[in-house]
């Protein structure tokens, strides 16, 4: 039996060389060095109780937890911010966002945060062969402080690693609400210019203040100044009016982006960083999803997140490359229900637990605020699994440098591609988080927050940020939902802990 198995295979063999013996070398040698495709798809406020893999939600994502059920699924994952900017700029560049005094929530006008001469993963994948691009959400500066919209606007992702860009400047509530290509806002008429303001309104422009009667959607806080398709937004913007997005069309037109993306570069190894605008304010699902969550529009834009992401998945498989391509999936912090509109997000929750079993959310140094969905899929590669090791969004880095045969890697990030791939169960022995520049020192099974001023609780989004005028010291493995304060009764696991944080943190 077995001899027979193997002479078969051997004739086998033989006979597909000598078939297909006359294929040229190249193509032998593209097979032997072929790195896998990577692509990142990185949401943006979606809760660890938002994908009903995670949590049974009352929300159905079929094809986000198809990529947690077939892939690796992580439990103890963590953003390294509980805000946006500091996220992405350490998933990035593997570097946590607090040692960069400049990486908060930016405003659209923003300078580029990521220096030109820093370590990132496109960067290092470029290094490898890679042709890399991101599409969708950057909130990470553009320009170096005086951008002038209607010129090339420089630098930005294109000068710290990605070949091809397709993004947003900020976020979907930010202006300028335009989209860039390569640096060039699209759609653009010569005779009428953008300009863009974060201090003053730009005369005889109506504002979400002034100018309640143009409004479709009405604002709880912040978010009144220049009106965009009904939307008052973050920010005054006059001019660019045919290059204005449309807010109901932004996913599909970034899935047509990076469908396009992979299409085209399929022969090469890739890596895409697919950043989503979903589910972060405002919520404009298109009527395609409108009330299909029976949830409001922020349940809606889930769905329609999730629609999307299995037509970027048919995608990869149509093209033949899902045993070729390393998707890692994630979001960058913590849910929140109203963060500046009113749009039935807390009306119309029901049962619904964005923030899954942890206390906080967006914004907040409990759980919550960073601890969020994460999953590794590979078809053929990655046996489905669940994965309960302590990893961080700044491993990704040195990950993938090992996957792919770099020696770059960043000091704060650690390699754990044997834990990505469901090889190993090796994670972080610690771990330091940040919300809003405090931070806190996650352990073991412990996390240890210390004393900070402010308030207990942001009352505009209704959500604790985990601010104690004492230290908090809480024991994840008996108490997710961090209830209990366990800091005077283990003062010296909260003394070991503290200097072990400080060591790291600095003071
Ligand atoms: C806050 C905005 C919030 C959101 C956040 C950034 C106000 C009052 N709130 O300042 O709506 O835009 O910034 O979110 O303006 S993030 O996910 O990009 O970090
Ligand atoms: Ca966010």
């Amino acid at each position: 039996m077995t001899r027979y198995y193997l002479v078969s295979t051997l004739l086998v063999s033989f006979l597909i060389v000598a078939f297909f013996g006359c294929k040229s070398e190249k193509s032998d040698e593209t097979t032997l060095t072929k790195k896998p495709n990577i692509v990142i798809i990185y949401m943006d406020d979606l809760g660890y109780g938002d994908m009903s893999a995670y949590e049974a939600g009352t929300l159905e994502t079929p094809n986000m937890d198809f990529l947690a059920n077939q892939g690796m699924k992580f439990t103890k994952a963590y953003a390294a911010s509980a805000t946006c900017t500091p996220s992405r700029y350490a998933l990035l560049t593997g570097t946590y966002p607090w040692r960069n005094k400049d990486a908060k929530i930016l405003p659209g006008t923003a300078p580029l945060l990521i220096g030109t001469e820093e370590l990132t993963i496109p960067k290092m994948l470029k290094q490898q062969g890679y042709t890399t691009a991101v599409v969708g959400k950057w909130h990470l500066g553009l320009g170096s402080g005086n951008v002038n919209w209607n010129d090339q606007v420089s630098p930005g992702p294109n000068e710290v690693g990605f070949d091809y860009s397709y993004i947003m400047a900020a976020t979907q509530d930010r202006v300028p609400t335009v989209y860039l290509e390569n640096g060039l806002v699209q759609g653009l008429e010569p005779d009428d210019p953008i300009e863009i303001s974060y201090s003053e309104n730009f005369e005889g422009e109506p504002t979400g203040k002034d100018n309640p009667e143009l409004l479709t959607m009405n604002w709880h806080h912040g978010h009144n100044n220049s009106i965009v398709n009904g939307i008052p937004r973050i920010g005054f913007m006059k001019g660019g009016e045919k290059a204005r997005w449309v807010d109901e069309d932004m996913a599909d037109h970034f899935l047509e982006k990076a469908k396009e993306y992979v299409k085209e570069e399929r022969e090469a190894p890739f890596f895409l960083y697919y950043a989503f605008q979903q589910p972060h304010v405002p919520r404009t699902p298109h009527p395609r999803f409108a009330g299909k969550s029976g949830m409001g529009p922020r349940g809606d834009v889930i769905l329609e997140a999730d629609w999307c992401i299995g037509q970027f998945m048919e995608t990869l498989e149509a093209e033949g490359l899902l045993e070729n391509t390393l998707v890692i999936f994630s979001s960058d912090n913590g849910p929140v229900l109203n963060d500046g509109y009113y749009d039935d997000a807390v009306e119309k929750l029901g049962d619904h637990t964005p923030w899954g079993p942890f206390r906080g959310g967006k914004y907040s140094l409990f759980e919550a605020g960073t601890r969020l969905p994460f999953v590794t899929y590979w078809k053929g590669t990655i046996e489905p699994g669940q994965s309960d090791a302590m990893i961080s969004q700044i491993d990704i880095l040195n990950s993938l440098a090992a996957l792919t045969g770099s020696s770059e890697r960043s000091a704060d990030g650690q390699n754990f591609i044997d834990t990505f791939l469901g090889q190993a169960d090796q994670g972080r022995e610690s771990l330091v988080l940040e919300a809003t520049s405090r931070t806190a020192f996650r352990q073991g099974d412990w996390v240890l927050i210390p004393p900070y001023k402010g308030p207990a609780v942001n009352t505009q989004v209704n959500i604790e940020l985990g601010n104690d005028s004492d230290f908090q010291l809480y024991d994840l493995s008996k108490d997710k939902g961090q209830q209990q304060n366990l800091a005077d009764q283990h003062p010296e696991k909260v003394k070991a802990m503290l200097e072990d944080f400080v060591a790291i943190r600095g003071e």
